[in-house]
Protein backbone atom coordinates (compact mmCIF):
# COMPACT_ATOMS: atom_id res chain seq x y z
CA UNK A 1 0.00 0.00 0.00
CA UNK A 2 1.14 3.17 -1.02
CA UNK A 3 1.55 6.27 1.50
CA UNK A 4 1.57 10.20 -0.02
CA UNK A 5 3.50 12.97 1.94
CA UNK A 6 3.94 16.78 1.70
CA UNK A 7 7.14 18.35 2.61
CA UNK A 8 7.52 22.24 2.52
CA UNK A 9 10.79 23.33 2.27
CA UNK A 10 11.88 27.02 2.53
CA UNK A 11 15.10 27.93 1.25
CA UNK A 12 16.92 31.38 1.11
CA UNK A 13 16.55 31.61 -2.65
CA UNK A 14 13.19 29.85 -3.19
CA UNK A 15 10.29 27.57 -1.97
CA UNK A 16 8.54 24.79 -3.09
CA UNK A 17 6.38 22.07 -2.19
CA UNK A 18 6.97 18.19 -3.06
CA UNK A 19 4.75 15.61 -3.19
CA UNK A 20 6.64 12.48 -2.46
CA UNK A 21 4.77 8.25 -2.99
CA UNK A 22 6.08 5.50 -0.74
CA UNK A 23 5.26 2.48 -2.77
CA UNK A 24 6.61 -0.09 -4.83
CA UNK A 25 8.74 1.66 -6.59
CA UNK A 26 10.51 3.12 -3.44
CA UNK A 27 10.36 6.94 -3.49
CA UNK A 28 8.65 9.03 -6.55
CA UNK A 29 8.81 12.75 -6.22
CA UNK A 30 6.88 15.76 -7.79
CA UNK A 31 7.38 19.16 -7.05
CA UNK A 32 4.00 20.10 -7.06
CA UNK A 33 5.30 24.08 -6.63
CA UNK A 34 7.76 26.69 -6.39
CA UNK A 35 7.77 30.00 -5.51
CA UNK A 36 10.62 32.64 -5.16
CA UNK A 37 11.31 34.03 -1.52
CA UNK A 38 12.38 37.81 -1.85
CA UNK A 39 13.60 39.57 0.94
CA UNK A 40 11.65 43.00 1.62
CA UNK A 41 13.88 45.93 3.20
CA UNK A 42 11.56 48.52 4.55
CA UNK A 43 12.33 51.23 7.56
CA UNK A 44 15.92 50.33 6.97
CA UNK A 45 15.64 47.12 7.75
CA UNK A 46 15.65 43.60 6.35
CA UNK A 47 12.34 41.25 6.81
CA UNK A 48 11.56 38.31 5.39
CA UNK A 49 8.23 37.94 3.62
CA UNK A 50 6.43 35.53 5.67
CA UNK A 51 3.07 36.23 4.53
CA UNK A 52 4.25 35.39 0.79
CA UNK A 53 5.71 32.31 2.06
CA UNK A 54 2.73 31.53 3.92
CA UNK A 55 0.93 31.56 0.56
CA UNK A 56 3.36 29.61 -1.04
CA UNK A 57 2.91 26.91 1.40
CA UNK A 58 -1.01 26.47 1.28
CA UNK A 59 -1.32 26.82 -2.51
CA UNK A 60 1.36 24.20 -2.27
CA UNK A 61 -1.02 22.10 -0.08
CA UNK A 62 -3.46 22.79 -2.32
CA UNK A 63 -1.62 21.50 -5.58
CA UNK A 64 -0.51 18.66 -3.67
CA UNK A 65 -3.82 17.24 -3.24
CA UNK A 66 -4.93 14.94 -0.20
CA UNK A 67 -1.60 13.29 2.02
CA UNK A 68 -0.78 11.88 4.85
CA UNK A 69 1.35 14.11 6.26
CA UNK A 70 3.00 17.52 6.10
CA UNK A 71 6.51 18.49 7.06
CA UNK A 72 7.94 22.03 7.37
CA UNK A 73 11.40 23.45 7.20
CA UNK A 74 13.24 26.24 6.77
CA UNK A 75 16.64 28.24 6.94
CA UNK A 76 18.01 28.39 10.39
CA UNK A 77 17.76 31.23 13.09
CA UNK A 78 15.33 33.52 12.15
CA UNK A 79 11.69 33.55 14.37
CA UNK A 80 8.67 35.42 14.82
CA UNK A 81 7.21 36.72 18.12
CA UNK A 82 3.66 35.78 18.56
CA UNK A 83 1.65 37.87 21.22
CA UNK A 84 -0.88 36.58 24.14
CA UNK A 85 -3.46 36.87 21.05
CA UNK A 86 -1.71 34.44 18.99
CA UNK A 87 -0.75 37.25 16.90
CA UNK A 88 2.68 37.92 14.56
CA UNK A 89 4.59 40.97 16.28
CA UNK A 90 6.01 42.50 13.18
CA UNK A 91 7.68 41.02 10.45
CA UNK A 92 10.24 38.47 10.93
CA UNK A 93 13.53 39.86 10.26
CA UNK A 94 16.20 38.39 8.17
CA UNK A 95 19.74 36.87 9.05
CA UNK A 96 21.70 39.09 6.72
CA UNK A 97 20.11 42.15 8.73
CA UNK A 98 22.76 44.86 10.06
CA UNK A 99 20.73 44.73 13.09
CA UNK A 100 23.55 42.19 14.86
CA UNK A 101 26.75 43.99 13.83
CA UNK A 102 29.13 44.10 16.51
CA UNK A 103 27.38 41.89 18.98
CA UNK A 104 29.08 38.26 18.85
CA UNK A 105 32.05 40.07 19.12
CA UNK A 106 31.05 41.98 22.39
CA UNK A 107 29.62 39.00 23.87
CA UNK A 108 31.38 36.52 25.83
CA UNK A 109 32.30 33.50 24.18
CA UNK A 110 29.43 30.11 24.08
CA UNK A 111 30.77 27.67 22.63
CA UNK A 112 31.31 25.36 25.43
CA UNK A 113 27.72 25.90 26.13
CA UNK A 114 25.95 25.70 22.93
CA UNK A 115 28.60 24.22 20.89
CA UNK A 116 27.91 26.76 17.79
CA UNK A 117 29.97 28.06 15.36
CA UNK A 118 30.21 32.30 15.48
CA UNK A 119 27.91 33.63 12.82
CA UNK A 120 26.93 37.43 13.93
CA UNK A 121 22.97 36.27 13.06
CA UNK A 122 22.56 33.38 15.69
CA UNK A 123 19.44 33.89 17.29
CA UNK A 124 20.90 34.86 20.54
CA UNK A 125 22.84 37.60 18.87
CA UNK A 126 19.55 38.61 17.36
CA UNK A 127 17.88 38.21 20.60
CA UNK A 128 20.18 40.63 22.15
CA UNK A 129 20.10 43.09 19.37
CA UNK A 130 16.01 42.82 19.71
CA UNK A 131 16.23 43.07 23.46
CA UNK A 132 14.80 46.26 24.53
CA UNK A 133 12.28 46.45 21.68
CA UNK A 134 8.68 46.73 23.09
CA UNK A 135 8.04 43.68 20.61
CA UNK A 136 10.05 41.55 22.28
CA UNK A 137 8.27 42.58 25.96
CA UNK A 138 5.27 42.14 24.65
CA UNK A 139 6.23 38.67 23.42
CA UNK A 140 4.46 35.62 24.90
CA UNK A 141 5.81 33.03 22.28
CA UNK A 142 9.18 32.87 20.56
CA UNK A 143 8.88 30.11 17.14
CA UNK A 144 11.43 29.85 14.67
CA UNK A 145 10.60 29.85 11.43
CA UNK A 146 9.19 26.70 10.51
CA UNK A 147 7.18 26.67 13.81
CA UNK A 148 5.59 29.41 12.67
CA UNK A 149 4.46 28.18 9.97
CA UNK A 150 3.39 24.85 11.58
CA UNK A 151 1.39 26.93 14.19
CA UNK A 152 -0.27 29.18 11.57
CA UNK A 153 -1.50 25.29 10.42
CA UNK A 154 -1.93 23.89 13.66
CA UNK A 155 -2.25 26.47 16.28
CA UNK A 156 0.44 24.56 18.54
CA UNK A 157 3.03 25.90 19.78
CA UNK A 158 6.72 24.18 19.98
CA UNK A 159 10.53 23.84 18.77
CA UNK A 160 12.19 21.56 16.66
CA UNK A 161 15.67 20.34 18.37
CA UNK A 162 17.15 20.91 15.02
CA UNK A 163 16.33 24.28 14.38
CA UNK A 164 16.18 24.81 17.89
CA UNK A 165 19.79 23.53 18.39
CA UNK A 166 21.28 26.66 15.87
CA UNK A 167 19.72 29.22 17.88
CA UNK A 168 22.62 29.41 20.80
CA UNK A 169 20.11 29.17 23.23
CA UNK A 170 20.17 25.08 23.39
CA UNK A 171 23.04 23.47 25.34
CA UNK A 172 24.45 20.83 23.14
CA UNK A 173 25.09 17.97 25.83
CA UNK A 174 21.93 18.13 27.48
CA UNK A 175 19.88 19.27 24.13
CA UNK A 176 17.80 21.45 26.18
CA UNK A 177 17.48 24.98 26.27
CA UNK A 178 20.29 26.54 28.15
CA UNK A 179 18.39 28.57 31.09
CA UNK A 180 21.80 29.80 32.37
CA UNK A 181 22.94 31.08 29.14
CA UNK A 182 19.89 32.81 28.31
CA UNK A 183 19.42 34.03 31.98
CA UNK A 184 23.37 35.11 32.24
CA UNK A 185 22.19 36.94 28.72
CA UNK A 186 19.26 39.16 30.04
CA UNK A 187 17.07 37.08 27.67
CA UNK A 188 13.76 36.02 28.48
CA UNK A 189 13.47 31.81 28.92
CA UNK A 190 9.86 31.95 29.23
CA UNK A 191 9.12 32.42 25.78
CA UNK A 192 10.74 29.98 24.23
CA UNK A 193 8.48 26.62 23.77
CA UNK A 194 9.16 23.26 24.67
CA UNK A 195 11.29 21.53 22.49
CA UNK A 196 10.03 18.98 19.87
CA UNK A 197 11.94 16.27 18.11
CA UNK A 198 11.57 14.74 14.33
CA UNK A 199 8.77 12.24 13.86
CA UNK A 200 6.39 13.39 16.56
CA UNK A 201 3.00 14.75 15.13
CA UNK A 202 2.68 18.30 16.19
CA UNK A 203 -1.26 19.01 15.27
CA UNK A 204 -3.37 18.45 12.30
CA UNK A 205 -4.28 20.68 9.28
CA UNK A 206 -7.44 20.34 8.31
CA UNK A 207 -7.26 17.14 9.33
CA UNK A 208 -4.34 16.09 8.22
CA UNK A 209 -1.54 15.48 11.00
CA UNK A 210 1.48 17.95 10.69
CA UNK A 211 4.85 15.95 11.99
CA UNK A 212 7.98 17.67 12.94
CA UNK A 213 10.75 16.89 10.93
CA UNK A 214 14.66 17.80 10.84
CA UNK A 215 12.85 21.74 10.45
CA UNK A 216 16.65 23.20 10.13
CA UNK A 217 16.81 22.62 5.97
CA UNK A 218 20.15 21.57 6.73
CA UNK A 219 19.24 18.64 8.90
CA UNK A 220 16.34 17.47 6.76
CA UNK A 221 19.24 17.86 3.85
CA UNK A 222 21.89 15.30 5.63
CA UNK A 223 19.38 13.19 6.27
CA UNK A 224 18.48 12.67 2.53
CA UNK A 225 22.37 12.74 1.57
CA UNK A 226 22.84 8.99 -0.16
CA UNK A 227 25.45 7.56 1.91
CA UNK A 228 27.09 4.28 2.50
CA UNK A 229 28.65 3.63 5.58
CA UNK A 230 30.33 6.91 7.68
CA UNK A 231 33.25 7.64 6.25
CA UNK A 232 31.97 10.70 3.75
CA UNK A 233 32.12 14.12 4.18
CA UNK A 234 28.92 16.34 2.61
CA UNK A 235 28.01 19.90 1.31
CA UNK A 236 24.61 20.99 1.37
CA UNK A 237 25.34 23.56 -1.30
CA UNK A 238 22.75 26.21 -2.04
CA UNK A 239 22.67 29.78 -1.06
CA UNK A 240 25.18 28.39 1.71
CA UNK A 241 27.71 25.75 1.19
CA UNK A 242 27.54 23.64 4.87
CA UNK A 243 30.36 21.77 4.66
CA UNK A 244 31.13 19.01 7.20
CA UNK A 245 30.69 15.55 8.95
CA UNK A 246 28.36 13.80 10.63
CA UNK A 247 29.37 12.61 14.24
CA UNK A 248 28.14 10.51 17.39
CA UNK A 249 29.48 13.34 19.68
CA UNK A 250 30.22 17.03 19.86
CA UNK A 251 33.87 18.34 19.17
CA UNK A 252 34.16 21.23 21.77
CA UNK A 253 37.98 21.41 21.41
CA UNK A 254 39.88 24.81 21.18
CA UNK A 255 40.76 24.15 17.93
CA UNK A 256 37.42 23.63 16.65
CA UNK A 257 36.15 27.24 18.37
CA UNK A 258 38.81 28.97 16.63
CA UNK A 259 38.02 27.26 13.27
CA UNK A 260 34.86 28.08 13.92
CA UNK A 261 33.22 24.74 13.16
CA UNK A 262 29.77 24.31 14.95
CA UNK A 263 27.83 20.90 16.53
CA UNK A 264 24.47 21.19 15.68
CA UNK A 265 21.98 18.44 16.46
CA UNK A 266 21.25 16.35 13.68
CA UNK A 267 18.33 13.90 12.97
CA UNK A 268 18.62 10.56 15.27
CA UNK A 269 20.63 12.58 17.67
CA UNK A 270 23.44 12.76 15.52
CA UNK A 271 25.78 15.40 15.45
CA UNK A 272 25.81 17.61 12.85
CA UNK A 273 30.02 18.96 12.66
CA UNK A 274 30.63 21.83 9.92
CA UNK A 275 31.37 25.44 9.02
CA UNK A 276 29.33 28.02 7.17
CA UNK A 277 30.67 28.40 3.73
CA UNK A 278 29.73 31.59 2.05
CA UNK A 279 28.35 29.15 -1.07
CA UNK A 280 26.03 30.36 -4.30
CA UNK A 281 25.00 33.32 -2.11
CA UNK A 282 27.88 35.80 -4.15
CA UNK A 283 26.41 34.41 -7.43
CA UNK A 284 22.92 34.78 -6.65
CA UNK A 285 23.59 38.25 -5.74
CA UNK A 286 25.45 39.19 -8.90
CA UNK A 287 22.82 37.24 -11.08
CA UNK A 288 20.27 39.54 -9.61
CA UNK A 289 22.35 42.59 -10.24
CA UNK A 290 22.60 41.17 -13.68
CA UNK A 291 18.88 41.02 -14.77
CA UNK A 292 18.85 37.22 -14.14
CA UNK A 293 20.79 36.05 -17.64
CA UNK A 294 20.50 32.00 -18.20
CA UNK A 295 22.42 30.26 -15.73
CA UNK A 296 23.39 27.14 -17.84
CA UNK A 297 24.93 29.82 -20.44
CA UNK A 298 26.81 31.09 -17.88
CA UNK A 299 28.69 28.84 -16.29
CA UNK A 300 29.57 27.55 -19.84
CA UNK A 301 31.42 30.36 -20.03
CA UNK A 302 32.84 30.33 -17.05
CA UNK A 303 34.29 26.86 -17.41
CA UNK A 304 36.26 27.78 -20.91
CA UNK A 305 37.54 30.78 -18.69
CA UNK A 306 41.32 30.02 -17.25
CA UNK A 307 40.86 28.33 -13.59
CA UNK A 308 42.01 30.27 -10.39
CA UNK A 309 43.32 33.30 -12.65
CA UNK A 310 41.08 35.54 -9.47
CA UNK A 311 40.55 34.05 -6.06
CA UNK A 312 39.15 35.68 -3.10
CA UNK A 313 38.54 34.52 0.31
CA UNK A 314 34.60 33.92 0.59
CA UNK A 315 34.64 33.67 4.22
CA UNK A 316 35.73 37.33 4.91
CA UNK A 317 32.17 38.50 6.39
CA UNK A 318 32.40 41.37 3.57
CA UNK A 319 30.67 38.93 1.57
CA UNK A 320 27.67 38.46 4.05
CA UNK A 321 25.28 41.65 2.88
CA UNK A 322 22.68 41.81 -0.10
CA UNK A 323 24.08 44.61 -2.47
CA UNK A 324 26.61 45.84 -4.93
CA UNK A 325 28.28 42.27 -4.62
CA UNK A 326 30.39 42.69 -8.10
CA UNK A 327 32.37 45.66 -6.78
CA UNK A 328 32.85 43.72 -3.61
CA UNK A 329 34.21 40.98 -5.57
CA UNK A 330 35.79 43.47 -7.92
CA UNK A 331 38.02 44.93 -5.30
CA UNK A 332 38.72 42.03 -3.43
CA UNK A 333 39.75 39.65 -6.16
CA UNK A 334 41.90 42.37 -7.77
CA UNK A 335 39.64 41.79 -11.08
CA UNK A 336 40.88 44.19 -13.89
CA UNK A 337 38.30 46.20 -15.49
CA UNK A 338 37.75 44.61 -18.51
CA UNK A 339 36.58 41.12 -16.81
CA UNK A 340 33.09 40.29 -17.56
CA UNK A 341 30.25 38.19 -16.11
CA UNK A 342 31.99 34.77 -17.26
CA UNK A 343 35.33 35.62 -15.39
CA UNK A 344 33.68 36.98 -12.10
CA UNK A 345 31.50 33.74 -12.28
CA UNK A 346 34.58 32.06 -12.43
CA UNK A 347 36.22 34.00 -9.72
CA UNK A 348 33.50 32.85 -7.38
CA UNK A 349 33.16 29.60 -8.36
CA UNK A 350 36.81 29.01 -7.83
CA UNK A 351 37.31 31.01 -4.57
CA UNK A 352 33.80 28.56 -3.63
CA UNK A 353 36.03 25.67 -4.24
CA UNK A 354 38.93 26.24 -2.49
CA UNK A 355 36.95 27.41 0.72
CA UNK A 356 35.19 23.75 0.41
CA UNK A 357 38.78 22.34 0.23
CA UNK A 358 39.80 23.95 3.40
CA UNK A 359 36.20 23.08 5.17
CA UNK A 360 36.62 19.29 4.49
CA UNK A 361 40.09 19.72 5.62
CA UNK A 362 39.46 20.67 9.04
CA UNK A 363 36.37 18.99 9.26
CA UNK A 364 38.68 15.93 9.00
CA UNK A 365 41.65 17.17 10.71
CA UNK A 366 39.55 18.46 13.87
CA UNK A 367 37.49 15.58 14.46
CA UNK A 368 39.88 12.91 14.12
CA UNK A 369 37.69 11.26 11.19
CA UNK A 370 38.79 10.46 7.54
CA UNK A 371 36.34 10.78 4.68
CA UNK A 372 36.86 8.89 1.09
CA UNK A 373 34.11 10.79 -0.71
CA UNK A 374 31.94 14.23 -0.95
CA UNK A 375 28.33 14.29 -1.04
CA UNK A 376 27.14 17.80 -2.57
CA UNK A 377 23.34 18.02 -2.47
CA UNK A 378 21.28 20.78 -3.18
CA UNK A 379 20.97 23.23 -6.11
CA UNK A 380 24.54 23.09 -6.19
CA UNK A 381 24.91 19.46 -7.31
CA UNK A 382 23.05 21.08 -10.85
CA UNK A 383 26.27 23.23 -11.05
CA UNK A 384 28.42 20.88 -12.80
CA UNK A 385 31.90 23.24 -12.78
CA UNK A 386 31.58 23.86 -9.45
CA UNK A 387 31.15 19.84 -8.54
CA UNK A 388 34.19 19.04 -10.60
CA UNK A 389 36.49 21.95 -9.07
CA UNK A 390 35.53 20.51 -5.98
CA UNK A 391 36.60 17.16 -6.41
CA UNK A 392 39.64 18.51 -7.73
CA UNK A 393 40.17 20.86 -4.95
CA UNK A 394 39.84 18.14 -2.33
CA UNK A 395 41.19 15.19 -3.65
CA UNK A 396 38.29 13.37 -3.46
CA UNK A 397 35.22 11.83 -5.27
CA UNK A 398 32.23 13.70 -5.58
CA UNK A 399 29.05 12.44 -5.55
CA UNK A 400 26.34 15.23 -6.55
CA UNK A 401 22.81 15.18 -6.21
CA UNK A 402 20.05 14.36 -5.34
CA UNK A 403 19.29 18.37 -5.95
CA UNK A 404 16.24 18.00 -3.79
CA UNK A 405 17.88 16.10 -0.71
CA UNK A 406 16.68 18.75 1.93
CA UNK A 407 12.86 17.77 0.92
CA UNK A 408 13.81 14.42 0.81
CA UNK A 409 15.10 14.26 4.02
CA UNK A 410 11.95 15.89 5.56
CA UNK A 411 9.46 13.15 3.71
CA UNK A 412 11.66 10.46 4.53
CA UNK A 413 10.96 11.49 8.68
CA UNK A 414 7.69 11.56 7.91
CA UNK A 415 7.15 8.06 5.56
CA UNK A 416 9.42 6.73 8.82
CA UNK A 417 6.67 8.24 11.46
CA UNK A 418 4.18 6.63 9.48
CA UNK A 419 5.97 3.15 9.20
CA UNK A 420 6.66 3.09 5.68
CA UNK A 421 10.46 2.89 6.36
CA UNK A 422 11.85 1.14 9.04
CA UNK A 423 15.10 1.91 10.26
CA UNK A 424 17.47 4.57 10.98
CA UNK A 425 19.60 6.99 8.63
CA UNK A 426 21.33 4.19 6.94
CA UNK A 427 17.79 2.67 5.76
CA UNK A 428 16.33 6.03 4.53
CA UNK A 429 20.05 6.60 2.71
CA UNK A 430 19.50 3.65 1.11
CA UNK A 431 16.05 4.35 -0.66
CA UNK A 432 17.66 7.96 -1.62
CA UNK A 433 20.44 5.48 -3.17
CA UNK A 434 17.86 3.31 -5.03
CA UNK A 435 15.89 6.36 -6.46
CA UNK A 436 17.85 9.30 -7.20
CA UNK A 437 20.57 10.49 -9.59
CA UNK A 438 23.55 10.51 -8.66
CA UNK A 439 26.70 11.82 -10.58
CA UNK A 440 29.98 11.10 -9.71
CA UNK A 441 33.18 13.25 -10.63
CA UNK A 442 36.56 12.52 -9.72
CA UNK A 443 40.00 14.51 -8.60
CA UNK A 444 41.79 15.65 -11.42
CA UNK A 445 44.91 17.61 -11.57
CA UNK A 446 47.93 18.77 -9.11
CA UNK A 447 47.12 19.99 -5.44
CA UNK A 448 50.04 22.06 -5.17
CA UNK A 449 47.81 24.22 -7.96
CA UNK A 450 44.86 24.65 -5.03
CA UNK A 451 47.47 24.83 -2.08
CA UNK A 452 49.29 28.07 -4.41
CA UNK A 453 45.63 29.28 -4.93
CA UNK A 454 44.69 28.99 -1.40
CA UNK A 455 47.44 31.10 -0.50
CA UNK A 456 46.62 34.22 -3.01
CA UNK A 457 42.92 33.95 -1.55
CA UNK A 458 44.49 34.78 1.94
CA UNK A 459 44.03 31.69 3.59
P1 LIG B 1 18.44 27.49 -1.05
O1 LIG B 1 17.79 26.27 -0.45
O2 LIG B 1 19.51 28.08 -0.20
O3 LIG B 1 17.44 28.51 -1.51
P2 LIG B 1 18.97 25.76 -3.36
O4 LIG B 1 19.45 24.46 -2.80
O5 LIG B 1 17.59 25.83 -3.90
O6 LIG B 1 19.23 26.97 -2.35
O7 LIG B 1 20.02 26.13 -4.50
C1 LIG B 1 19.89 27.32 -5.25
C2 LIG B 1 21.10 27.45 -6.15
O8 LIG B 1 21.16 26.35 -7.06
C3 LIG B 1 21.06 28.66 -7.03
O9 LIG B 1 21.55 29.80 -6.37
C4 LIG B 1 21.93 28.25 -8.23
O10 LIG B 1 23.28 28.67 -8.02
C5 LIG B 1 21.87 26.74 -8.22
N1 LIG B 1 21.13 26.28 -9.41
C6 LIG B 1 19.81 26.24 -9.59
N2 LIG B 1 19.50 25.82 -10.84
C7 LIG B 1 20.67 25.60 -11.48
C8 LIG B 1 21.03 25.15 -12.79
N3 LIG B 1 20.11 24.84 -13.71
N4 LIG B 1 22.35 25.04 -13.08
C9 LIG B 1 23.29 25.34 -12.17
N5 LIG B 1 23.00 25.77 -10.91
C10 LIG B 1 21.72 25.89 -10.57
C1 LIG C 1 20.88 27.06 5.05
C2 LIG C 1 20.86 27.56 6.46
C3 LIG C 1 22.17 27.29 7.20
C4 LIG C 1 22.13 28.37 8.24
C5 LIG C 1 21.62 29.55 7.43
C6 LIG C 1 21.00 30.66 8.19
O1 LIG C 1 19.68 27.34 4.38
O2 LIG C 1 19.80 26.98 7.19
O3 LIG C 1 22.28 25.99 7.74
O4 LIG C 1 23.34 28.62 8.89
O5 LIG C 1 20.69 28.97 6.50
Amino acid sequence: MSKVFAAVDLGASSGRVVVGRFGDNGLELDVVHRFSNDPVRVGGTLHWDILSLHRGMIEGLRKAGPVDSIGIDSWAVDYGLIDASGALLGNPVHYRDSRTDGIAAATDDLYAVNGLQTLPFNTVYQLMAARDTPQYGLARHLLLVPDLLAYWLTGEIGAEYTNASTTGLLDVRTQEWSLNLISDLGLRAEVLPPVRHPGEVIGFHEGTPVVAVGSHDTASAIVGVPAEGSDFAYISCGTWSLVGLELDEPVLSDASREANFTNEGGVDGTIRYLRNVMGLWPLQECLREWGSPDLPELLKEAAAEPGLAYVVDLDDPVFMPPGDMEGRLRKLAGLPAEAGRATITRCILDSLALAQRRALRQAQELSGRSVSSVHLVGGGALNALLCQLTADASGLPVLAGPVEATAIGNLLVQARAAGVVEGGLDAMRALVRETQRIVRYEPRGDDAVWRAAATRAGR
